[in-house]
């Protein structure tokens, strides 16, 4: 025997003294799930390069599944490749292994920077899809089969070490392919912390029109464009689309959670300008028995009702494009005017804004408003 099968063989020993019990494995695989679903999520939201973090650990998460898949196919192929094994909850085995499948092999050659493009869905957004799909069949899966877990499953030392281990090792291997993704010089080089890969160029034509969900206004006429801002400011005021459009610049970077990100020019008003054109934030209330309501956030709200709140300091620094790289907006970029709001992620830059609005609380329904606007 050669030193290469030696090495293999002890290879093989080491991931052998590694593998949980069978119903270890089993819900590690819904627990890693689970947290692939949250921590992909929570990525979305996240903007600035301190959140790394939960980029890396949904990274290594994903290749713990990948092992924790590998034993467990191991395991149970026989169930799938012989008919005789085969019951009616095969089918949904087959379905929730399509899944996870679909959802590690669009990961993986995203982070090779291939983009295979189903009509203006990024290979990321296909990914996100098989994921949210996964949760649910793994579910549906586990309880096909049902077992609670035992303590003698999970022997407290040697269960941490086990997982700290495939969580480091799925660590290192993402930072392995990094190595290879910059000596090939593959798209997936210049990628950002978020995953996103650049969209080069300025103006409108630079980058695509995106929506969150199912927001697709007609047009906006620019004469009868009016923009409103009110709520805690001493004088709410109606704005045209000339008066929005005062020449204030900044460079920001849009980072869609569809996987691109661009650089570009914007033009507009700065938003703490608008307010003071409003008489600027203002208390209300402090009528006997009635408590003060302090100008807390800014909330931005499309023609379509869309609509992102941010702090008000966070908001006065923001920007009311009107321009891009130079350019009017484009109807589909948002005109006559969009929120520019550096570091938060593209899905909280409105477009087609119509109302800025000072308010006291924060606003929880935009969540839901972001997904469900644009929709009969
Ligand atoms: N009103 C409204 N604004 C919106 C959206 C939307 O669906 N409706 N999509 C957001 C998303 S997800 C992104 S990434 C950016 C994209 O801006 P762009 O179309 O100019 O590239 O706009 C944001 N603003
Ligand atoms: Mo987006």
């Amino acid at each position: 025997m050669g030193t290469g099968s030696g090495t293999a063989e002890r290879l093989r020993d080491a991931l052998d003294r590694l593998e949980p019990p069978p119903r270890a494995v089993d819900w590690s695989l819904f627990a890693f799930v689970a947290a692939e679903v949250g921590t992909g999520l929570v990525s979305f939201t996240v903007g600035v390069p301190g959140g790394w973090p939960i980029f890396w650990l949904h990274r290594a998460l994903g290749i713990g599944i990948v092992v924790l898949l590998a034993w467990k196919l191991a395991r149970v192929r026989r169930r799938l490749t012989d008919p005789n094994l085969w019951r009616r909850s095969t089918a949904l085995s087959v379905l929730t292994l399509v899944a996870a499948v679909g959802a590690i092999g669009t990961g993986v050659v995203w982070v090779f920077g291939l983009d295979v493009r189903l009509s203006y869905w990024t290979l990321l957004s296909v990914h996100v899809g098989f994921g949210l799909v996964l949760l649910p069949l793994v579910a549906a899966h586990a309880t096909t089969r049902f077992r609670l877990p035992r303590r003698v499953d999970f022997e407290r030392r040697r269960t941490a070490v086990r997982y700290t281990v495939l969580l480091g090792a799925g660590a290192a291997t993402y930072r392995l392919q990094q190595g290879v993704n910059d000596l090939l010089d593959t798209a997936g080089a210049d990628r950002r912390f978020t995953g996103s890969q650049p969209r080069e160029g300025e103006g409108n034509a630079a980058f695509p029109i995106t929506s969150w969900v199912a927001d697709d206004p007609d047009p906006i006429d620019r004469d009868a464009y009016r923009l409103t801002v009110d709520g805690l400011v001493s004088d709410p005021v109606e704005l045209d689309a000339d008066e929005v459009a005062a020449g204030h610049e900044t460079e920001a970077l849009l980072d869609c959670t569809s996987g691109w990100y661009t650089v570009q020019e914007w033009g507009g008003t700065r938003v703490g300008d608008l307010l003071e054109a409003a008489g600027g934030p203002k208390v209300a209330g402090g009528d006997e028995g009635s408590t003060d309501r302090e100008p807390a956030y800014v909330r931005f709200t499309s023609v379509t009702g869309y609509r992102w709140s941010l702090p008000i300091a966070e908001a006065e620094d923001a920007l009311l494009a009107t321009h891009v790289g130079g350019e009017r907006l484009t109807h589909g970029h948002g005109a006559p005017a969009r929120l520019v709001a550096p570091d938060r992620r593209g899905f909280q830059w409105v477009k087609w804004v119509t109302r800025v609005e000072v308010r006291a609380e924060y606003d929880l329904g935009q969540w839901v408003v972001t997904l469900v606007s644009g929709f009969e």
